[in-house]
């Protein structure tokens, strides 16, 4: 079996040796990144949070009535910090459900286990640790699923890679089961994207722990004043970008992959996509597989949807 370690080596070996360089978003949750993501949920000017528990709180009621008609197995893919999922859960019959979060951080998994347990002490918590799809598969039960899969998590693929990933969310499913599936709206620059650059500089920090995390992990020497945060968004596509950008020439040795890299003046080094959807977007990630969508929530501003889509036979 490959380490983490070799395969974040292999990763940044390769981002950093295109043309074009990247470095996947994947990369920025440790322990830091994760923290550093905490406070950007409370940012003002996020408001994807707050919008999507503004859904939850004024509609989850209504979104727990769809699902009541018997046992019903809730699976979330991220456990995150559990207080959006608290919000929709306290609306449900706890006799009926079942909540599986499932993380591929033992840690994840004990830490929302441990808050669900003060929060809704009748709720039975099954937290499950590993891969996605490969849990959901080996988890064997005739009862109906609902998937959650909140926070517009899925806008940090591309459209290609989320196409790939309801697939195989399908693929894994029953007919009948379901996905609550949260996602952010396109809507104009002058609200996206100060959500990616926020004045405090947090998300700066957050992108550029990356850097950091290669120093720590890989022996790598990137200078991060050297380095700055870059965020854009693209109204007509719906589509923001993050990039961490040089600011002078300079060279960066590896020790792990054992290389130096070499970095032009305002070069850049793309790290995240975050897309923002509308229903035309949706429908074509979703066109081939049997989900219907049959539901949508939205915040009072249209900012935020959480959509229901249903497995047909
Ligand atoms: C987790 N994900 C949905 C966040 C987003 O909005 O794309 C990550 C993030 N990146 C910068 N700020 C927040």
């Amino acid at each position: 079996m490959i380490s983490e370690k070799t395969l974040f080596a292999q990763h940044v070996e390769k981002g950093l040796s295109d043309d074009k360089k990247f470095l996947s978003s994947m990369y920025f949750y440790d322990k830091k990144g994760e923290a550093l993501f905490r406070q950007i949920m409370k940012l003002d000017e996020y408001y994807l949070t707050d919008c999507e528990m503004e859904i939850l709180q004024s509609q989850g009621k209504n979104i727990a009535e769809i699902f009541d008609d018997g046992e019903l197995e809730i699976i979330e893919l991220g456990a995150g910090d559990g207080i959006k999922t608290k919000e929709l859960l306290r609306n449900f019959d706890f006799n009926q459900i079942t909540y599986r979060p499932i993380d591929i951080s033992q840690q994840a998994i004990i830490d929302i286990t441990d808050k669900m347990n003060e929060w809704l002490p009748a709720l039975k918590v099954k937290g499950i640790c590993g891969d996605y799809f490969k849990m959901i598969k080996d988890f064997k039960t005739d009862k109906r699923k609902l998937i959650l899969f909140l926070g517009s998590n899925l806008g940090n693929m591309t459209d290609e890679q989320a196409k790939g990933f309801i697939g195989q969310l399908h693929h894994v499913m029953n007919s009948g089961d379901s996905i609550l599936l949260g996602l952010d709206l396109i809507k104009s620059e002058n609200i996206v994207l100060p959500a990616y650059s926020d004045n405090k500089g947090i998300t700066a920090e957050f992108n550029l722990n990356l850097l950091h995390r290669i120093n720590k992990e890989l022996g790598g020497n990137f200078k991060l004043k050297d380095f700055s945060h870059l965020a854009t968004y693209n109204e007509k596509e719906g589509i923001a970008k993050s990039y961490i950008k040089s600011s002078k020439n300079q060279s960066v040795y590896i020790e792990e992959v054992d290389k130096e890299f070499h970095f032009k003046k305002d070069e850049l080094i793309h790290t995240e996509v975050s897309r923002k959807y509308d229903l035309d977007i949706i429908r074509n990630i979703i066109e081939g597989t049997s989900f219907q969508l049959k539901h949508q929530f939205t915040d009072h501003k249209h900012y935020f949807t959480d959509l229901i889509l249903t497995k047909s036979n």
